[in-house]
């Protein structure tokens, strides 16, 4: 994911005074937890132009404490339920390659990254981590790290090579091996329908901003369910539907490389459409004793307030998480994201309106089975909507690490909207340095403290059933190319070369026991 964002609501500060960003845990509290918003836009799906944070700032912050900052792991391994999930994550343009092989179409990935000075060395999504090529080894890899479960996307332009008509054989048939290899091998499939890779003819006619791209997407989704259906399996129908509206036709920093709110407005709406149009082609295959089910992946992040900055931060909120988090579990829209004040998304709140159609809330609630939770750290923000660094990021600068956050996030869900069963589908931390690395001593910490408290959540009652960190392998990390690597699994990106890393073998050792070990 890109950190080359545009800020919008002010632009990405350092606080002058650090007593300036601490939390006002009072106000925490009195919100139910999060003193959540967003700013504005440029918060959005965590990709911010954020500074990373002092030493001072960064501590001062921890002092002040967020809801739950007080909470020590226990001494003890936290056990997780019989049965919990756990495997890792990948999507088809990162991992794949091979971006012209049997007969596979253009997407706006393939444009964008084809432009002039979009991506990081100029890279572009071939070869990836080869895995078109090197699935049956990538499968024995999975199994080699205990993997119980595996996260792909699949290619729609692999699928239906122009987004619409003709379908392609042989795309389908790549997903159809691989999902029997996993399940020869043991490993649960889940199967995103869309992460990111929109059929360029689809752009050409209008993008996602179009209702007609819903349409399609449900006609895409149809003939996946049709050829792989019957196969046991998790689906997500869009991976962070916000990334996909903001990033990429706001900041104009993703594909297609739009900068237009508006769009974006149109571009959440009909994301979430096409999710509900999917679900509902899904129902139309499956009975409900089936043993599979349906959801979407939204990435959220509580939102904290500088002093003085709650009614923003609440606003940002809208923006962040409840823009998508209502409609498709509420079946309403948050009436304060969008307009022209502190925090908000700056496009016009008539261009929702004039998008929703007379059942669209209804198809977009359709019930799921479960949610896909995606979680990376949280954002906080001041007066004016700009972002503030209260806590240390990782080599994303976008990315304030915070466990806490993490806990606070899936606590909210089951507190504040129907009961849904939740996946974390994304969790995770890049390498420091561009080089790669074996001792990825920070990814251990990060997981490590992360699944504590995805543990202490289940202790404290979230259904949550399973989880895939984020990423099986290095692969290509979007604006930064090559030069991120997110990988349990090191890649030699000019050998191929695997090699696990050492948070591989630690995550091995975790599902084995069934248990996130106690603090060191
Ligand atoms: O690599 C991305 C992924 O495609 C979507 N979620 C965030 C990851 C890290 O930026």
């Amino acid at each position: 994911m890109s950190d080359h964002v545009r800020p919008t609501d002010g632009a990405a500060r350092r606080p002058a005074d650090p007593f300036d960003i601490r939390l006002d845990r009072r106000t925490l509290l009195q919100a139910g937890g999060w003193v959540v918003g967003a700013s504005g836009l440029a918060l959005a799906a965590g990709c911010t132009p954020m500074p990373a944070p002092s030493p001072t700032v960064g501590a001062t912050a921890t002092a002040g404490g967020s809801a739950t900052a007080t909470w020590a792991p226990p001494s003890a391994p936290m056990v997780f339920p019989a049965g919990f999930r756990w495997g890792a994550a990948t999507s088809a343009f990162q991992v794949e390659g091979s971006t012209t092989a049997d007969g596979r179409g253009p997407s706006i990935w393939d444009t964008f990254a084809a432009g002039p000075g979009t991506i990081d060395g100029g890279a572009t999504g071939d070869p990836a981590a080869d895995h078109y090529r090197l699935w049956r080894s990538d499968l024995d890899l999975m199994s080699t790290l205990g993997l119980g479960a595996y996260r792909f996307s699949i290619a729609w332009p692999r699928v239906q090579p122009t987004g619409s008509g003709a379908v392609n054989p042989r795309g389908l048939d790549f997903y159809k091996n691989l999902l029997d290899g996993l399940l020869e091998r043991g490993i649960h499939p889940a199967i995103t329908l869309y992460h990111w890779d929109l059929p360029q003819p689809l752009q050409d006619a209008g993008g996602w901003p179009a209702r007609d791209t819903a349409a399609r997407f449900s006609d895409y989704a149809a003939i996946v369910f049709d050829a792989l259906g019957d196969r046991p399996a998790d689906w997500f129908t869009i991976n962070e539907p916000k990334t996909t509206a903001y990033v990429g036709y706001l900041y104009g920093s993703h594909a297609p490389g739009l900068t237009d709110p508006d769009a974006a407005v149109r571009a959440v709406h009909h994301q979430l459409l096409a999710h509900g149009l999917a679900v509902q082609a899904f129902r139309a295959r499956r009975s409900a004793e089936a043993d599979a089910g349906i959801g979407i992946a939204l990435n959220l992040q509580p939102v904290y307030a500088a002093i003085g900055a709650e009614a923003v931060a609440t606003r940002a909120d809208a923006v962040e998480n409840r823009l998508f988090l209502d409609p498709v579990l509420r079946g309403q829209y948050p009436t304060d994201a969008i307009g022209s004040r502190a925090g908000q998304l700056r496009a016009d709140p008539a261009t929702l309106e004039a998008a929703v159609q007379d059942g669209d809330l209804a198809t977009i609630s359709a019930p799921c089975n479960h949610l896909g939770v995606q979680y990376y750290g949280v954002a906080a923000v001041d007066r004016s909507g700009g972002n503030v660094a209260m806590f240390p990021t990782s080599d994303a600068s976008w990315q304030q690490v915070h466990a806490e956050g993490f806990y606070e996030t899936l606590m909210r869900i089951r507190d504040e909207y129907p009961a849904i069963p939740l996946v974390v589908t994304e969790n995770g931390i890049p390498d420091r340095g561009t080089d790669g690395t074996l001792a990825d001593v920070e990814r251990r910490e990060y997981l490590h403290t992360h699944l504590q408290q995805a543990a202490r959540a289940i202790d404290d009652g979230v259904d949550l059933r399973g989880y895939y960190a984020w990423s099986l392998l290095d692969n290509f990390e979007w604006a930064r190319g090559y030069t991120q690597r997110w990988g349990l699994v090191n890649v030699d990106f000019g050998t191929q070369e695997r090699t696990a890393k050492d948070s591989a073998a630690w995550y091995r050792s975790v599902i084995a026991a069934n248990a996130v070990p106690a603090s060191e």
